[in-house]
Parts: C-alpha cells; sequence; structure tokens
C-alpha cells in the first residue's frame, strides 16, 4: 500500500492489512471442502483480507481470477493449480505486477522457479509409495492373484501424475500384483461411482481397488456393492486423503487402508504470506505433515478428526 508521502510502505493495503487472493479449485471433494475452510479460517485469525474464488476445476477460471487480483492489485496471491501445465503466462504477469505468488496443495511443471516464491503441500509421490508398500504387505498372505483397479485423480493434476508412479514404483516389489485398469474418475464421488461400475464390468477378476482420494473410493464402493463384492473383503480398498467419510469407511470395514493428505494447509499459508510480503526469503518447499491409517488406528482417530 501507498503511504501519505507517497513512498511504498511494503505490504499491507492503507489500513496496514495485508489482502490476498486465493483461487481455489473447486468444491469437488470432502478434502477440498476441508482446505477451503482451512483457508477461510486461517486468515481470519491472521487478520488477513481473503479475496475467494471456486473455479469449479476449470483451469481458465483459475487464470480469470488471478488476474482479477493482479487488477485489484492485491498484496499475495495463493493458488492450488488444478493441473500442472499451463501456468507460465499468468504467473509472469503476476510477477510484472510485482505482486508475490504462493502455491498450495497442488504444484505448476513451470520451469520458471522464479515464478513463485513457494509450494506448499503433500509429497504425493511418497503418498502413492505408501499406498503401494501397504497393498505390497498385505499381499505377502494372498492365495491367488492380486489384480488392481487404479482410480486416477483429475488427469494431469500433480496428484494424480505423482501418485500414479508412486503406487507403480512401490508395487514392482510384487509380479503377482498386477494394474488390470486405470482411469481418470477426476477426484470425485459420482465420477468414481461411474467409472467403477464401468471397469468392474470389464473386470471381474478385480479384487483391489487403489482411489487415489476417499470420495472416488466411496462412490466406488457402491458400484462395489451393486456388482454383489463385499467392499473390504472381496474387493480391498485403499485410499488416499482421509477425510471424515473415508475414516468412517476405514474403522467399518469397507477400506482397508488410507494415506493421509492433510488439507490443513491454512496457518502455514497465512504465516508464509506475512513473511514474503514484509519482504523476508521464505523457503521455496513447504511440505505437510501426514501419516496413514488402517482399520484400528482410524476407529481410535475418528472422532477427534478434525475433517
Ligand atoms: C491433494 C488434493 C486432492 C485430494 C483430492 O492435495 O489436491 O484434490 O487428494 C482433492 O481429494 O480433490
Amino acid at each position: 500500500g501507498l503511504t501519505a508521502c507517497g513512498g511504498d510502505s511494503g505490504g499491507g493495503n492503507d489500513d496496514g492489512k495485508i489482502t490476498m487472493g486465493f483461487a481455489q479449485v473447486g468444491a469437488e471433494s470432502g478434502w477440498r471442502t476441508a482446505n477451503t475452510k482451512s483457508v477461510q479460517e486461517a486468515a481470519k485469525a491472521a487478520g488477513i483480507d481473503l479475496k475467494f474464488s471456486d473455479a469449479q476445476q476449470k483451469q481458465e477460471n483459475q487464470i480469470k481470477a488471478i488476474r482479477s487480483y493482479i487488477a485489484q492489485k492485491v498484496d499475495v496471491i495463493a493458488f492450488s493449480p488444478v493441473i500442472e501445465s499451463g501456468w507460465d503466462q499468468v504467473l509472469k504477469e503476476a510477477k510484472d505486477a510485482d505482486i508475490p505468488v504462493i502455491l498450495t496443495d497442488r504444484a505448476v511443471d513451470s520451469k520458471d522457479t522464479s515464478l513463485y516464491k513457494s509450494f506448499i503441500g503433500s509429497d504425493f509421490i511418497l503418498e502413492g509409495k505408501k499406498a503401494g508398500e501397504w497393498l505390497v504387505d498385505d499381499s505377502k498372505t494372498a492365495k491367488g492373484p492380486v489384480n488392481v483397479i487404479q482410480l486416477e485423480g483429475t488427469t494431469g493434476s500433480a496428484p494424480a501424475n505423482d501418485r500414479t508412479s508412486g503406487f507403480a514404483d512401490a508395487i514392482k516389489a510384487d509380479p503377482k500384483i498386477k494394474i488390470v485398469a486405470s482411469q481418470d474418475g477426476d477426484f470425485t464421488r459420482a465420477k468414481g461411482k461411474e467409472v467403477m461400475e464401468a471397469l468392474l464390468k470389464a473386470h471381474p477378476e478385480a479384487n483391489v481397488l487403489f482411489a487415489q482420494n476417499d470420495d472416488m473410493g466411496l462412490g466406488a464402493m457402491e458400484a462395489i456393492e451393486a456388482a454383489g463384492k463385499k467392499p473390504g473383503v472381496d474387493m480391498k480398498i485403499v485410499t488416499i486423503d482421509a477425510v471424515k467419510d473415508g475414516m468412517t469407511a476405514l474403522a467399518n470395514g469397507q477400506f482397508n487402508y488410507i494415506v493421509e493428505c492433510s488439507p490443513l494447509l491454512g496457518p502455514q499459508l497465512m504465516d508464509l504470506a506475512k513473511q514474503v510480503v514484509d519482504g523476508k526469503e521464505i523457503p521455496k518447499r513447504v511440505l505437510t505433515k501426514e501419516t496413514t491409517f488402517t482399520q484400528e488406528q482410524a476407529k481410535t482417530a475418528l472422532p477427534s478428526r478434525k475433517y
């Protein structure tokens, strides 16, 4: 903002409050709802004036929102890129407008890393790896083949790309584990159910589902039951996120394992934003703390889950 004498006081608009423009992916999953809540509550707690937009999972809407934040001369922009590519132009416009950008949750594949100040989010490759390692361990006692249906997240998104590669790497440890089908379920329950219905028809031999988020797993569970198979027993289910509905399915024995992906990035984001607006150097990469859950651990953790 500008001080009386016209010099720029650095961060914050005239009443000294920092204004943040946040361009959210959408409202596609329980994870996203919890992530939005975390960002909005943390902004309030930090005294940051938040401008918020929901892009309905469309990149062009996120780009439009970022351009509007640039036009409004916000102090800092943060967003979760719905897909990895196609951001260089708009990020350059933010840089030319001298507005720092912080990536949250998902990453971009821009070669020029000066286009953003930091990326705060999970290690999605590790998440996929943890899911695969659980399946390798669980398959040690399997008599017959282990035929996996994989429901991928939104095509082109960092979590889909990285969870797919992390999982594929981990299951190489046991050649009897095979991915018999893999398809995009767009991280939603509806799409997860629809795709699973088709894949179950094409692959009656499948006995494991790896869903790259709880919501697709929950949608797929309806298709599994409709096909006369018992989720968690005839069809083992491993997912990623650990949102309340997923943890409930896990505690009920319908899911078998969940790799946590924490959406509670709000407080760390606001902390980073204040530092960057004050001109401080911030770490280029901030990793989210997260764990994994078995059915027993879910029963214990469920009552105190924040999301
Ligand atoms: C992961 C996040 C993913 C979640 C999904 O950090 O981008 O998007 O795993 C959400 O539930 O839709």
